[in-house]
């Protein structure tokens, strides 16, 4: 919001002439100097010249989300970790693995988390690709190499996004993916990474979760 007016002056977001006085109205910038809106303080605004007042909606502040999944498996250590600053920001994915030997290709969020310690990456246990928008990666128009807009490939399509580890031993990337969200009903957290053989069967896998070290080595720092 820009409650400060660096934007200029303000702009209505949407039409509220016929909004009721009570209605709700979230507004993308503030007039210059013409409200008191803070931090978790409800505001009122004198809209545009007009005699009626509208309420604006609580302002809150949104913690960044900072996940990370932790591979230990069939002799591949290393991590994936996942960083959104909000909802409404790109997410950065962070690939660090070692002594892959060659052996994997591919690597997926899938469903769910890794539950069962027996067949760990099995179907049974984190189920398929993470695919909220059911994008059908069998018809011919979806994309073979990394190049396309995320929004073409599988949520959980990572290596189809970015690059695969064949032909490697370790690698440490840095990717930003436009389709990979922390907040909202298709977040990833909570879900696991899959990482298969060139063949596609399942080689390692891991579960998503917050990442405490990063969050506590924050707290640090900014104590
Ligand atoms: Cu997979």
């Amino acid at each position: 919001m820009d409650s400060d007016g660096k934007f200029g002056s303000f702009q209505r977001a949407g039409f509220f002439g016929s909004a009721p006085k009570e209605e709700p109205a979230f507004l993308a910038r503030l007039p210059n100097g013409s409200s008191d809106c803070s931090l978790k303080k409800m505001c009122k605004i004198n809209c545009f010249s007009s005699p009626f007042l509208f309420r604006c909606a609580q302002i809150y502040n949104v913690p960044e989300k900072q996940v990370r999944a932790d591979v230990n498996m069939n002799g591949i250590k290393g991590y994936f970790s996942f960083h959104q600053a909000s909802p409404f920001d790109v997410t950065e994915l962070s690939v660090n693995l070692t002594n892959l030997q060659n052996k994997v290709a591919y690597y997926h969020v899938h469903n769910f988390p890794v539950r069962s310690r027996s067949s760990r990456c099995s179907n049974n246990n984190v189920g398929d690709h993470w695919n909220p928008f059911n994008i059908n990666r069998s018809n011919p128009t979806y994309p073979k190499v990394p190049g396309s807009t995320h929004d073409m490939y599988e949520v959980g399509d990572l290596s189809g996004k970015h690059v695969t580890l064949a032909g490697r031993n370790m690698v440490d990337m840095t990717f930003k993916d436009f389709s990979l969200p922390l907040f909202g009903t298709n977040s990833i957290v909570g879900r696991s990474v899959v990482i298969h053989q060139p063949d596609g069967l399942r080689y390692a896998c891991a579960s998503i979760k917050a990442d405490f070290w990063h969050r506590n080595k924050k707290m640090s720092l900014s104590s």
